[in-house]
């Protein structure tokens, strides 16, 4: 049983060794919201919202997730009796549109506080059945098709499983058709982030002759019809990220053929509960799936590896360990890939599996808010 009784987000400053740049923008340091839930029971968990600071991959910002998160959210969960934390989810989905990844946060929150309350490591909670899961690097534009060529080479040295090249107008074919030269054996994939529309067919066939093991988000975020157009017209399977924001959408892609893969991101689709109905529904149809990544802190991390760790997430994930990411990451012990490319599933200790370096996290806080029960 679950009865949370205190919230605090923070939000704290992480600046990213080196910017990520997507088609629709750059970031070079993340603000990131981190939440700490503490129920009646004494167990606590930490948890992150991964929205971004601008509104260019979906409609929800650090902002809105904060104002979200503590004006309807927490209310609907503080002080509530929940007999699991699958029946979190239905309460927040409930007359309350949008703001997955606000409530998300708070619901995958309440997934680790389960983890802890019952001493089992989260990904044994949920079902889990890997202790190493492969990893995948997602490569930022690069300022040149050699550039591209020397990330990508030095990655797959390193043992990376696959590499995803970000891509754009002025930044497609030239740069994944170099890559695919110099590597021709490799696992590539390419992901536009929405950048182009039928009227680019020409460039997406000729992407269709790289070999790729799938192109992402070439299409509108929320356009299944004309990604199903695409799809007829492409050998490469297409796989949605953005498009994806529950189980009926994932359902509608293979209805409409819109998509042959399916990238979860829990916060894109408010949670653990949306995440694992969207696992079985594409396990059964015959859809593989793997967990992508929004540039998360350590925290954030901890529940993608959980998930990463359930039987149809079949393709590496964008799961980088904490050193592609920052000088410094905000948990021990940082997140490690080892030279066989895989990284270890935390399943020697309850919880989320790593600790929180707390005094390090209050050093990084820009702003704090405490929500609790009335008393
Ligand atoms: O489309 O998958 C994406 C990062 C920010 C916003 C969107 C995306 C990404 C990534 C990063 O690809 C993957 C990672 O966390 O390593
Ligand atoms: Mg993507």
């Amino acid at each position: 049983m679950i009865r949370l009784d205190q919230i605090t987000l923070r939000e704290i400053h992480l600046p990213l060794r080196e910017p990520f740049r997507i088609s629709s923008g750059t970031v070079s340091q993340r603000r990131i919201c981190l939440l700490e839930l503490h129920d009646a029971s004494g167990a606590v968990a930490w948890s992150e919202c991964v929205a971004g600071e601008w509104p260019n991959y979906s409609s929800e910002t650090i902002d809105t997730a904060w104002l979200a998160i503590e004006a309807y959210v927490a209310p609907r969960v503080l002080g509530v009796r929940f007999d699991a934390p699958g029946a979190v989810h239905a309460v927040l989905e409930r007359d309350f549109r949008g703001h997955q990844m606000a409530k998300a946060a708070v619901e995958m929150g309440i997934w680790g506080v389960a983890a802890a309350q019952e001493g089992v490591p989260l990904a044994q909670l949920i079902g889990g059945v890997r202790d190493r899961i492969a990893v995948g690097i997602s490569l930022g534009i690069q300022p040149s098709p050699q550039a591209l060529v020397d990330r990508a080479s030095a990655a797959f040295a390193e043992g990376y499983h696959k590499v995803k090249i970000k891509i754009g107008p002025g930044h497609d074919i030239d740069f994944v058709r170099a890559a695919r030269e110099a590597l021709p054996s490799a696992e590539l994939m390419a992901d536009a982030n929405n950048a182009y529309t039928l009227a680019d067919a020409a460039v997406l066939a000729e992407l269709d002759e790289l070999n790729l093991m799938m192109i992402e988000q070439p299409l509108a975020h929320d356009d299944l019809v004309r990604h199903a157009q695409l799809q007829r017209s492409l050998r490469t399977a297409l796989c949605l990220d953005e498009s994806i924001t529950s189980l009926e959408r994932a359902q509608d892609m293979v209805t409409l053929g819109a998509g042959r893969i399916i990238n979860i991101k829990p916060g894109r689709v408010g949670g653990f509960t949306p995440s694992l109905a969207i696992h079985d529904y594409c396990q059964q149809q015959g859809i593989p799936v793997w967990c992508g990544g929004m540039l998360e802190s350590g925290i954030g991390r901890a529940y993608n590896v959980a998930l990463a760790s359930l039987p149809n997430f079949t393709l590496p994930g964008d799961l980088s360990p904490s050193r592609r990411y920052w000088e410094q990451d905000i948990v021990t012990p940082e997140w490690t890939m080892a030279p066989d490319g895989t990284m270890a599933v935390p399943l020697d200790r309850p919880g989320i599996g790593v600790d929180v370096d707390t005094a390090r996290v209050d050093a990084l806080t820009v702003r704090r808010a405490v929500m609790r029960l009335p008393s």
